[in-house]
């Protein structure tokens, strides 16, 4: 016999063009998979129509695309975007049976665990390598973080200000946080996005072997 934990994703975004602009060319895709769940944040080069278009074709790609590995992902993706800008994000992918999840960036996008017990350490972050996909891809090499109960994600792009999470509490809801962040850390010359992501396990449901 073994205890298999129900695994749920609470989860919320939030974002503001350039001020002046109607259309942001930051994006987000949230979804689950056949192993568990995709998340991504990109940012389309510059602003308006041309970088949203740019942004729009990353995420329809990986609509298309969910069961792909992030680096699989990133490489369908940049073929996708070689007649836009380009973008610059982070695809992070979790395979919820190992409470594992993997992660990679291209360019300057942000991307925090925070963990719910203070242990293990904290909080980790995304490494990111310089490129843009459609145009310049890195050498892509994900890492991996191991999920407990309540672990927190955070993904933002650039135009959310260096330093937000020294202030954040865990106690607040993804809801709160993101508002909180966007409010506090939005830059006042560029589109911002922030997603924050908490898996919530539910203890086992037992398994007859
Ligand atoms: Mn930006």
């Amino acid at each position: 016999m073994n205890s298999r934990d129900k695994i749920t994703l609470e989860w919320s975004v939030a974002e503001r063009a350039l001020p002046g602009e109607s259309l942001s060319g930051d994006s987000h895709l949230v979804t689950e998979t056949t192993s568990g769940w995709l998340l991504t944040v990109v940012d389309g080069l510059g602003h308006g129509p041309d970088a949203a278009r740019a942004a729009k074709t990353f995420i329809e790609t990986a609509t298309r695309h969910t069961n792909k590995t992030g680096v699989e992902l990133l490489r369908l993706c940049h073929t996708a975007l070689k007649n836009t800008r380009g973008c610059v994000g982070a695809v992070v992918t979790v395979d919820s049976s190992r409470k594992l999840l993997s992660w990679l960036g291209v360019g300057n996008v942000e991307g925090i665990v925070l963990h719910a017990q203070n242990d293990n350490p904290a909080s980790e972050y995304i490494t990111t390598r310089g490129g843009i996909v459609g145009y310049r891809l890195p050498d892509l090499q994900p890492s991996f973080v191991q999920l407990a109960n309540d672990d927190t994600l955070i993904l933002a792009t650039d135009g959310i200000q260096n330093g937000f999470c020294q202030t954040l509490s865990k106690d607040r809801t993804p809801d709160l946080l993101a508002a909180h962040i966007l409010d506090y850390y939005a830059k006042p010359n560029d589109d911002a996005l922030v997603l924050v992501a908490r898996w919530h396990f539910s203890a086992g449901i037992r398994v007859e072997e």
